[in-house]
């Protein structure tokens, strides 16, 4: 089903990062003739008067609003200034510029760190803000938070039609390969590869690896999210994921088994393991009639796959940077 015509003008802000990419293949995979991009050096999405400018010149009328700074633990713990910042100003200025030039739906992106550390699994809708979140992240999680807030608060005041979904942990293409700042699926490609390539046979995991989490490949992400531009116009936020979870040790074994099979695992306790659990429940989601297509050992082929291509490309940047 599609209701937006092709020729639609169509914002994908963040269209360079794991997400915005993805969308962008979904946009031109169902033919949508007019999508609107900027990069990070032709506008600044932190800028309230540079974003008004820019939608006033380029009247986007429907936005995906998917760009924001993005990073596993280690990133979220040693730069929370800008996880809380730079987040929190791309959300307020799209939201706000949404309203002012009259857009006719958004689609805002948050993450599954949104729910309380201890929440009951698998985590419902309901829960948000029942509880304390994980310290690692707080900033970044309440910066996802106020975006929730702002679709909403947009919503009663304004009457737009602004709606928000919660994604659980990603990956793909075009994600974030940098070992320091990235999540730990590509961190883990990364590092199998690595050791084959130098014949060494031990592999670090940081913490651990009891932590659970549930991880959704990003083109099935994008797909939700045109489903849901299509189809959703609810004030509460939904959640987006597999329904499926496994410990990151068991994650470790399957990208092993993949990319190196004959490594050894070593787990680095004085690494933090951040939340014990996440998985969504994805009732609401399921009810609309969404289900997700790559399961997660295919899913790391397809990333190991586009990973060594980006290598052989490009030998000394593998990473895309970490904005999403
Ligand atoms: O993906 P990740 O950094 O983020 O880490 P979160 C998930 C788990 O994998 C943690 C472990 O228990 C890590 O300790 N891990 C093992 C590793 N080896 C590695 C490694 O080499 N690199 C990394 N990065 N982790 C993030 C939040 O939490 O999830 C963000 O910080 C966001 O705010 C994102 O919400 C989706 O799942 O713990």
């Amino acid at each position: 089903m599609k209701t937006i015509p092709s020729d639609s003008p169509i914002f994908v802000a963040g269209h360079r990062g794991l997400v915005g990419s993805a969308v962008l293949r979904a946009l031109e995979r169902q033919s949508s003739r007019n999508i609107l991009t900027a990069t990070r050096e032709q506008l600044d999405l932190r800028d309230q008067a540079a974003v008004n400018y820019w939608f006033k010149a380029n009247r986007p009328e429907y936005v995906y609003l998917v760009a924001g700074t993005v990073g596993g633990i280690f990133a979220n713990s040693t730069r929370p200034a800008e996880f809380i910042y730079d987040n929190l100003m791309i959300h307020a200025t799209v939201v706000h510029a949404a309203h002012l030039y009259g857009v006719k739906k958004l689609l805002y992106l948050g993450s599954s760190c949104i729910y309380p550390r201890d929440c009951r699994q698998p985590m419902r809708e309901e829960a948000l803000l029942s509880g304390y979140l994980e310290p690692s992240n707080e900033p970044y999680a309440v910066a996802k938070i106020a975006g929730i807030k702002l679709c909403q608060a947009y919503r009663r005041q304004y009457g737009c039609n602004f709606i928000s979904a919660m994604p659980t942990n990603l990956y793909g293409p075009f994600d974030n390969f940098d070992l320091e700042s990235s999540h730990v699926l590509p961190a883990l490609i990364r590092k199998f590869h690595d050791a084959r390539v130098e014949a060494n046979r031990k592999v670090t995991i940081w913490g651990s690896g009891s932590p659970r989490r549930e991880f959704l490949y990003v083109d099935d992400l994008a797909d939700a999210c045109l489903f849901l531009m299509d189809s959703y116009n609810e004030e509460n936020h939904i959640n987006v994921g597999t329904g499926q979870d496994l410990t990151i040790r068991e994650l470790a074994e399957s990208v092993r088994d993949i990319v190196y099979p004959g490594a050894a695992l070593e787990f680095d306790t004085s690494k933090p393991d951040g939340t014990p659990r996440k998985l969504l429940d994805l009732s609401r989601l399921h009810k609309l009639g969404w289900r997700n297509r790559i399961d997660l050992n295919h899913g790391i082929r397809l990333t190991y796959d586009w990973y060594t291509e980006s290598l052989r490309l490009s030998p000394l940047t593998p990473s895309s940077g970490e904005k999403r």
